[in-house]
């Protein structure tokens, strides 16, 4: 073979290296992105988590388009959106799924209820904004038959081993104490949450005095099942006694 022909041959092989890169190269990226949308098809559970969170996000909607449709379109666009939103974008479509969604305002929260000390109140306490106001839905148990004072105090604090540490009444607009359906009440006012005779307790009603929004917004604050009854009357606190369970109000996924 003549150092010509084996040259040229380089020269070949050379240039089949470079094409088969290039093929690969491309694919690949297409993939990648194929990939950060697959959460919307094959992963149901994901793809509802992030429709919903997009649904409830008119803003970032209506500012940056449809999120999809960025993505579907060429790299430079792409590369655009991920410099204009740094960290966001690449939470938002990264492999953790919907670990880090963008922050949102939001419209659900959840409370843990945990027994104060020498207490076996326990469960869970939602809210969710619905038309008319913010849902409030419970399951608390380890109570003693009868009505318990069921309250929003001022502090998401359950330090104290009696829960005092999550302060007042949560009365953002200086109000009196009252039931949950007067028209002077705190906003933390929620009445009483009913234990049958195996300490079992349900609430579920819709209450148009709380809020998700500004300074009354519940988010961060306390929730309190006390050992006695609320007469909604008696000032500042309905006399409802000491303190059985304590939760933080903190930050909830949109309801099922
Ligand atoms: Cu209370
Ligand atoms: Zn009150």
């Amino acid at each position: 073979m003549s150092a010509l022909r084996i040259s040229a041959l380089c020269v070949l092989a050379a240039a089949l290296l470079a094409v088969t890169a290039c093929e690969k190269h491309d694919p690949s990226e297409h993939e990648d992105h194929a990939h950060t949308n697959e959460p919307h098809a094959p992963d149901e559970e994901h793809g509802d988590d992030e429709h919903a969170g997009h649904e409830h996000d008119d803003e970032h909607d209506d500012e940056h388009g449809n999120d999809d449709g960025d993505h579907a379109n060429a790299e430079e666009g792409d590369a655009e959106h991920a410099d204009e939103h740094g960290e966001d974008h690449a939470d938002e479509h990264g492999e953790e799924g919907t670990a880090n969604e963008p922050p949102t305002n939001p419209r659900s929260a959840i409370a843990q209820v945990r027994p104060t000390d020498g207490n076996e109140a326990a469960g869970w306490v939602r809210f969710d904004e619905v038309a008319g106001g913010v849902r409030v839905s419970a399951e608390i148990s380890g109570l003693t038959p009868g009505n318990h004072g069921f309250h929003i105090h001022q502090w998401g604090d359950c330090s104290a081993a009696n829960g005092t540490s999550a302060g007042g009444h949560f009365n953002p607009s200086g109000h009196d104490h009252g039931g949950p359906d007067a028209e002077v009440r705190h906003a933390g006012d929620l009445g009483n949450i009913e234990a049958g005779a195996d300490g079992l307790a349900r609430y579920d009603r819709i209450d148009a005095a709380l809020t998700f929004d500004g300074d009354a917004s519940l988010i961060g604050r306390g929730l309190i099942v006390h050992a006695g009854e609320d007469d909604l009357n008696s000032q500042p606190t309905g006399a409802a006694g000491a303190r059985v369970g304590c939760a933080v109000i903190g930050v909830a996924a949109p309801p099922e």
